[in-house]
């Protein structure tokens, strides 16, 4: 039985004393002696109390989820209202991504590029061996073995992280393919990336642990030569779950950029129009931006349907077709709870009826879940993600605005029956998105491929709470990838531009297109309603990918036609129409400013090509102005 066959009216998990679940010491696996020797190697430095290889099976879920309980990591929410499922309130300096704290280590520091924080490899590890010394005493360390991407999949990647955080054993366990069947694939030959994680609390005999514990040191740190992966001192999200963040975008752009392919941070969909032919689109949108809201849209367009494959992650290769294809290497959805309700996004409320795990969110009364934008109206009274009491009249948020669900994606009501097609799907759009309040159009399409990759490499974004920082200010995020490349961001965009060289000699090039949800006007409102109506502007691309709509030629690329964009039934006046396609060339002077400033510090890595793309932009707004 899985957890997805369990009753809707499972009850409560009966509690066990702490730390004394049943030993997984006994299972009969493949053990690769090569991942042995690691563990071995490992468990001499970080000197656990025990070791447990985690086979991925439901009943060692369940057991791990009772520890939980019993440890006080995890609270059981009430199972008449929300079957099987958890909260987890994390310490209060353990919220989100630490992008300060996050390294790439490379011998040479061009390698890394600026826009990421590079450490002397040597060095690094001689501070790692200090830091990591003893790191679990006192715990017991789990080995993890998992895939990333379907199992048979020519894109599937391998991985074991080692972690001494049971909660984290549970939330890789819904993120990928753990256990088994991953270390067998290991056994059989399969490279893998090892991945060391400790939440740096080792406890020493008699002492008593907390129900969060974490280290206010904290690193995130790769060696891309070695493909290694060692994250000390938080549990939370990208910094702990390896398989995510550090293997599937860091290191997995590195394998990428070797091997002919790309990782990316982007959500994929599968479009299909009344006409039934369907159309798959990869979308790049920086952190907790709306890609899963996007992933599981709810189209406003009669007739229309949008399936989820993947709402943050995407590998692209070019395939045996010569088509783009794109796997979503992840099994479930971490996705930011906030903003994610009942009328921006029913879809993924009704996936997590159960069998869910929830970091930082509120709780009511009645053991239910509560975030700010779940329902409309507040509840009276709510504990908040810190534990003390709330009520509208508190003035602060309930939930931590980087509050999550950690849910399977077989979950997900609106998932497509190809989400794990191990030759992934065709995509016939890549779009570039991010938070703009002003400037930016609501979409506008790449003149070609190298015009779209001067796009990626150009999106501005205003920082949000999926890491740490000032919430609002704008930055450059390139491809939605700055804290994710694990290398030379100019080399990352010479990859692209070599990408589309190979696409275009094999098979039809994707179009490439920007938008924005989020322009504001004057009075500070947004003036595109969003969400669900999104699926008017995929429309309007679902005609320019088929060519049967024309566009108008603007200084940063096409936009519709007046009337081009299907607004029928939405309450939107000429002025708001104008203002959400504007194209001031003043203001896009200014950003070709930024702009080149961004690229100058890139120097003479930076591909010739996007100065070139720069250059041209300048030319088409000068004579815009006129
Ligand atoms: C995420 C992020 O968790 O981008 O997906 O921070
Ligand atoms: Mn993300």
């Amino acid at each position: 039985m899985t957890l997805l066959d369990r009753p809707r009216t499972t009850g409560p998990v009966p509690v066990v004393a702490a730390r004394t679940a049943a030993p997984v010491a006994e299972r009969v696996a493949v053990r690769p002696a090569e991942v042995q020797a690691w563990v071995a190697e490992q468990a001499a430095l970080l000197e656990p109390a025990e070791i447990v290889w985690v086979d991925g099976s439901t009943r060692e879920r369940h057991e791990l989820l009772q520890l939980l309980v019993a440890n006080g990591t995890l609270e059981q929410l009430n199972p008449d209202l929300r079957p099987y499922s958890f909260i987890a309130r994390s310490a209060e300096s353990d919220v989100a991504r630490l992008e300060g704290r996050t390294f790439i280590c490379t011998d040479d520091e061009a390698d890394a590029g600026p826009t990421n924080n590079w450490r002397e490899p040597a060095a690094m590890r001689a501070e790692l061996t200090q830091v990591f010394r003893g790191a679990m005493r006192g715990r017991t360390m789990y080995v993890v073995p998992f895939a990333m991407g379907p199992i048979g999949s020519p894109m599937a990647r391998f991985g074991v992280q080692l972690t001494d955080s049971p909660y984290v054993v549970v939330s890789v366990g819904t993120m990928t393919r753990m256990g088994d069947a991953a270390l067998e694939q290991i056994a059989r030959g399969a490279s893998w990336v090892p991945a060391v994680h400790s939440v740096g609390a080792p406890l020493a005999p008699g002492q008593a642990d907390v129900p969060w514990p974490c280290n206010d040191t904290k690193y995130i740190v790769h060696f891309p030569a070695t493909r290694e992966i060692w994250s000390y001192g938080s549990a939370y999200g990208g910094n702990a779950i390896l398989a995510k963040k550090a293997y599937a975008l860091r290191i997995a752009s590195v394998m990428a950029r070797e091997e002919g392919w790309l990782a990316e941070h982007m959500l994929i969909i599968k479009v299909t129009p009344p006409t039934g032919r369907s159309y798959h689109f990869a979308a790049a949108f920086p952190s907790a931006c709306g890609k899963t809201n996007m992933a599981m849209m709810t189209p406003t367009l009669p007739g229309w349907t949008v399936e989820t494959i993947g709402d943050d992650i995407a590998w692209l290769w070019i395939g045996a077709d010569g088509r783009l294809r794109a796997i979503n290497p992840e099994a479930g959805f971490f996705g930011v709870a906030p903003g994610t309700g009942l009328r921006t996004n029913p879809t993924a409320v009704d996936a997590l009826w159960g069998n869910t795990i929830f970091t930082n969110v509120a709780t009511t009364p009645e053991g239910d879940v509560w975030w700010e934008g779940l329902t409309d109206e507040k509840p009276a009274r709510l504990t908040d993600w810190r534990g003390e009491q709330w009520t509208p009249a508190s003035g602060r948020p309930a939930a931590h605005p980087n509050s999550r669900f950690t849910v399977s994606a077989r979950q997900c009501p609106s998932i497509a029956e190809d989400w794990d097609d191990p030759e992934g799907v065709v995509i016939d759009a890549i779009i570039f998105g991010g938070r703009r309040a002003s400037n930016v159009p609501l979409v506008v399409e790449a003149r070609d491929w190298d015009h779209g990759v001067f796009m990626g490499a150009t999106i501005a974004s205003e920082q949000t709470a999926a890491a740490e920082g000032t919430v609002g200010e704008l930055r450059r995020d390139p491809f939605a990838m700055l804290p994710f490349a694990g290398y030379n961001m100019a080399d990352y965009f010479a990859h692209w531009l070599d990408f589309g060289r190979r696409l275009r000699r094999s098979a039809r090039v994707p179009r490439v297109f920007q938008v924005n949800w989020f322009r504001k006007g004057a009075d500070g409102t947004f003036l595109w309603p969003g969400f669900g109506d999104n699926a008017r502007v995929l429309e309007w691309m679902v005609a320019r990918v088929d060519g049967q709509v024309g566009a108008i030629d603007s200084p940063i690329g096409s936009l519709p036609t007046p009337g081009g964009l299907n607004v029928d039934d939405l309450d939107l006046d000429e002025a708001t129409m104008e203002e959400l396609f504007r194209v001031d060339p003043e203001a896009f002077l200014a950003e070709a400013d930024d702009v080149e400033q961004f690229f100058a510090s890139f120097g003479e890595r930076l591909p010739a090509e996007l100065q070139r793309q720069l250059a041209l932009l300048r030319g088409r707004l000068e004579a815009a102005r006129g």
